[in-house]
């Protein structure tokens, strides 16, 4: 597949930063965010100069340096198109209309407004949290998933993390969580490796409890399966554990907990393990012409419904060019199957559990990712707009007080559109806000 020029610049440097770049804190006051309330929400940013920064979205504001998010998922927006015509009537009988199960608690908490009145303003919450969403929250938050440095010992690369207790913030106005995380962050850092490598991935345990590591997809040697009690003893607190294989199942597999895992997975000991292939054609980025690629771990216990450890407003929006294509990686890491809804363009599914579907690749809109599962989906951004991007149990991601939990967007940008604009003097980038009801 060719790819504009544009495009395939953006390719190299995406590649360059393989899927995450550390997100910069924007300091954008929300009086400088666009105005919701009577306007739906933000529509196209557009570049001025390209690149993989998510400009439009957090800071529509002339002169306000954009964040630079480049990788994935988060919140979504709501009701792409007409938020005020979100039907309102539905749960004001009930405000506290989420199942009351353990993880009802994922609900936004109070910053959304009087969500105690059962004459709750729907309107008015679920454009509050939107107004978060699209003022950049999420890159006011350290982020998970962040490139994992090795070192080289002889032909084997070395890994080594430590197992740590940590405080984690599921979005900007909820209290810290009592979480654990793998060098400190929750998704721990993101591996990634080449079919063949040596692999030496040594973890130290900084909790007051013990723990094992068990590398999920991998053909591995079985004492370096990671099961406590069955191919190790538990890692106490203290002490290291060294894992020691090759590199041998390509696709996008995982590791985590395999001790109390319920407890320690729940609470974040969860991470991508990437393995490329060794052929670089049937890398996504020359396959499929991918030029994102994006990790999407998903978790519905500590914090309750989480995308990469974040719920909505604080998940990052995913920001593309339009005629990009993107990869994203599903990954489950939580106790119960989140179907995956994109609105505006499909899926094409391209591989499960790492393992390439070839001819029974398939495209949908709507992927079902079960515990422990990993699908690959390629994406042709062909439609500009905002369009939301969630799961589709929708307790898991919209309730009383507007959207939360397990909702992002997927924003694609027209660049010519921008460039119109800044040879009619507009600024660097504009958003367009269309007016959608008085
Ligand atoms: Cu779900």
């Amino acid at each position: 597949m060719s790819l504009p020029p544009l495009a395939r610049t953006v390719y190299r440097a995406a590649m360059d930063r393989p899927t995450l770049t550390p997100i910069t804190p924007t300091t954008t006051p929300a009086s400088d965010n666009p105005e919701l309330s009577r306007r739906g929400f933000l529509r196209v940013g557009a570049l001025a100069g390209g690149g993989l920064a998510a400009v439009g979205l957090a800071a529509c504001a002339p002169g306000v340096a954009g964040p630079a998010w480049s990788f994935g998922p988060s919140a979504v927006p709501a009701a792409s198109g007409s938020p005020s015509s979100a039907p309102s009537a539905a749960p004001s009988s009930t405000p506290s209309a989420a199942p009351s199960d353990a993880h009802a608690s994922h609900e936004p908490s109070a910053s959304a407004g009087p969500s105690a009145s059962p004459a709750v303003d729907h309107d008015a919450n679920a454009a509050a949290v939107v107004k978060r969403f699209l003022g950049g929250e999420a890159t006011t938050l350290p982020m998970g998933n962040q490139p994992k440095d090795f070192r080289m010992d002889g032909d084997t690369k070395v890994f080594e993390f430590t197992i740590e207790e940590i405080q984690h913030q599921i979005d900007a106005q909820k209290d810290p969580v009592a979480a654990l995380g793998f060098d400190g962050m929750w998704p721990g850092p993101l591996v990634t490796v080449t079919e063949g490598d040596k692999v030496r991935a040594v973890f130290k345990n900084q909790m007051k409890e013990s723990t094992g590591i068990h590398f999920h997809g991998q053909r591995l040697p079985n004492a370096m399966d990671g099961v406590p009690h069955v191919t190790q003893d538990p890692i106490p607190p203290g002490a290291s554990f060294t894992y020691e294989f090759t590199a041998r199942t390509v696709g996008s597999h995982m590791y985590h907990s395999h001790h109390n895992a319920t407890d320690q997975v729940g609470r974040g000991l969860l991470g991508a393990f990437i393995v490329e292939p060794r052929d670089e054609a049937q890398r996504y980025a020359q396959k499929y012409g991918a030029t994102q690629d994006i990790v999407w771990i998903s978790n519905d216990t500590l914090g309750g419904f989480t995308i990469n450890g974040r719920g909505f407003p604080a998940t990052a929006p995913i920001v593309a060019q339009l005629g990009e294509t993107i990869v994203i990686r599903f990954m489950n890491e939580g106790i119960m199957m989140h179907p995956w809804h994109i609105h505006g363009m499909p899926m094409r599914i391209v591989a499960r559990d790492g393992y390439p579907l070839g001819g029974a690749e398939f495209t949908c809109d709507t992927l079902g990712v079960n515990p422990g599962e990993r699908w690959d989906a390629v994406i042709t951004c062909d439609e500009p707009g905002a369009w939301a991007f969630h799961c589709h149990i929708l307790p898991h991601a919209e309730g009383t007080d507007g959207m939360y939990g397990m909702v992002t967007a997927l924003v694609v940008q027209d660049a010519t559109a921008a460039a119109a604009l800044a040879v009619a003097g507009a600024p660097a980038f504009a958003c367009v806000i269309p007016s959608t009801s008085a």
